[in-house]
């Protein structure tokens, strides 16, 4: 072991239910993206702890408890879960702002709406049913199982690290598999607690959730590969999202990835301006932009172009930025140096484009956000949409404002980006909406609101925004596989020679 600075909190890591050290002795730092400064150890798991987790897991799926448990105890146990959340809430909302450096009112509200995943898919456990298939032979009885996959890789992000953990977990859990968990190297602490805090004390058999802290290539690349996984669940940025699935393919691993986008948020004449405008904002500034449905691309229609820019800055311009574990403040920091710098080269390529930045447009003063990784909202009017500030993913505080001249119009341009993850229309026409959800090519139309999600509304990407879906009765289905069950009834078996029905090639 190294030595540990003392103001620093040492973690262990969770494998096998016992809490252990990496195997290399290492840990890393994580910081709190207000301050700058490291507040905790990680242990840093390689490809050897990788081994004993994802060991553990296809054990405790195999043999044990965990496989012989009806499908009701197991909804129990998620129950159990759901409950535990509740009672420790607020502390964990508490460590993931220190963590990633998020609002937090908002992970407050997160997580006092997270135990609902596990309360959901609590109560799924025992729905999971196969069928009895009306087969077209003569004597035979024929049905289907619906069986877990078995063990489930998963890697999470730093945005919103429990939330995320549980949109995967919860559905696994359901589904009788048992799992091997990476968060990510900035956001590590919050699971590590949530496993001391709710999945140690609501029972659950050792090895069935695990946990690799470490970082991408080193504890995740071997996380894909390794040969009892059997899925793998995903989000994170595109390029790593593609990555991954080409790991996995080489063990034909089941595969879900929710990835980046580029949202369209697209504001008729006929909208309730007020509500578009609040929309807006929460759209973009909400998580310091840092969230996979910011709508980064605000479509306005040309008639109102003028008039809504105006309200829009006018309300931009009252965000007050501060520390993050205040609960009046409304935009926070950056979570990662990196995505500080990635942000601010984004704001120097729109202006190099020639965006017109009509508000922000730089890190803010330090004596403003009073912290570290800060950056001013940013508003750039005059975007085209081929411009890269429109195509590429910021992920932070910085909105592109589009015009569009009719319906036609707004489809042609929203579309026209490589993503398809979320996407708002502000009208108060019912036909228009129903026209524009049908043709916008995204997982997700909001119209009239922006960013809600529910446990039981599906949610995922189209196009290079992902595969598969997370919440919802469907998210069920990427944690299952189907086995096929034929029983004879006939009398006898027949002439071994006299082929029934062609046999598959
Ligand atoms: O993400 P990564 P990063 C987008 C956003 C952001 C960009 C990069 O645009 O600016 O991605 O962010 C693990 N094999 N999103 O670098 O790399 C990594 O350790 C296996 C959108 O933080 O995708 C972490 O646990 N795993 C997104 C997780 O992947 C690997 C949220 C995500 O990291 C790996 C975050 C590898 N080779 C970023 N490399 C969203 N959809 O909400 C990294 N990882």
């Amino acid at each position: 072991m190294q030595d540990v600075p003392k103001k620093l909190k040492q973690y262990q890591t969770y494998i096998d239910g016992q809490w252990v050290d990496a195997q290399s002795g290492k840990s890393f730092q994580s910081s709190d993206p207000y301050t700058g400064e490291p507040w905790a150890l990680i242990p840093e798991c390689d490809a050897r702890d990788v081994d004993r987790a994802c060991e553990a897991a296809w054990r405790a799926f195999d043999s044990g408890p965990w496989p012989s448990m009806t499908q009701t105890a197991r909804g129990k146990v998620l129950r159990k879960i759901a409950g535990l959340i509740e009672k420790h809430a607020d502390h964990l909302a508490r460590i993931e702002v220190q963590d990633n450096g998020k609002l937090i009112s908002e992970m407050s509200a997160q997580l006092k709406y997270l135990p609902e995943w596990y309360y959901y898919y609590g109560g799924l456990a025992d729905k999971i049913t196969g069928t009895v298939v009306p087969v077209d032979k003569p004597d035979t009885f024929t049905y289907t199982l619906r069986e877990p996959v078995g063990v489930c890789g998963m890697i999470i992000p730093w945005n919103s690290p429990l939330l995320l953990v549980g949109w995967k977990l919860a559905p696994a859990l359901a589904a009788g598999c048992t799992v091997v968990i990476k968060p990510s190297e900035f956001t590590s602490a919050s699971l590590l607690e949530f496993v001391k805090l709710v999945i140690e004390e609501a029972g659950l058999p050792k090895g069935v959730v695990n946990v690799v802290t470490g970082y991408g290539a080193v504890t995740g690349e071997p996380l894909v590969t390794h040969p009892k996984v059997a899925k793998v669940a995903f989000t994170g940025g595109s390029v790593t999202g593609a990555r991954v699935a080409s790991l996995a393919a080489q063990t034909f691993k089941k595969v879900s990835l929710e990835l980046g986008g580029k949202s369209p948020n697209i504001v008729f004449d006929d909208c309730v301006m007020e509500d578009a405008v609040n929309g807006a904002i929460s759209g973009i500034f909400a998580a310091t932009g840092q969230t996979c449905v910011a709508g980064s691309r605000l479509l306005v229609q040309e008639s109102i172009h003028d008039r809504f820019v105006e309200k829009l800055l006018a309300t931009a311009r009252t965000a007050k930025l501060g520390n993050p574990m205040s609960f009046d403040t409304q935009v926070g920091p950056v979570t990662t140096p990196a995505q500080y710098q990635k942000i601010l080269s984004y704001i120097d390529i729109a202006k190099g484009e020639g965006a017109k930045c009509v508000l922000g447009g730089g890190p803010a003063d330090s004596s403003v956000g009073g912290g570290k990784y800060f950056v001013q909202p940013t508003i750039f009017t005059g975007v085209e949409n081929k411009m890269r500030i429109a195509q590429e993913e910021v992920f932070g505080p910085v909105l592109s404002v589009i015009k569009f001249k009719d319906e036609e119009d707004a489809i042609r341009i929203a579309n026209d980006v490589i993503y398809g993850l979320g996407s708002g229309v502000w009208t108060q026409s019912v036909k228009r909406a129903t026209v524009m959800a049908r043709r916008i090519r995204a997982g997700t139309v909001w119209v009239n609101t922006y960013r809600a999600v529910s446990f039981t509304m599906p949610f995922g990407g189209y196009k290079s925004s992902g595969l598969g879906r997370e919440n919802g009765q469907e998210a069920i289905n990427e944690y299952l596989q189907t086995k096929s069950v034929w029983i004879s009834t006939a009398a006898n078996s027949g002439n071994p020679f006299i082929m029934k029905v062609a046999a598959p090639q």
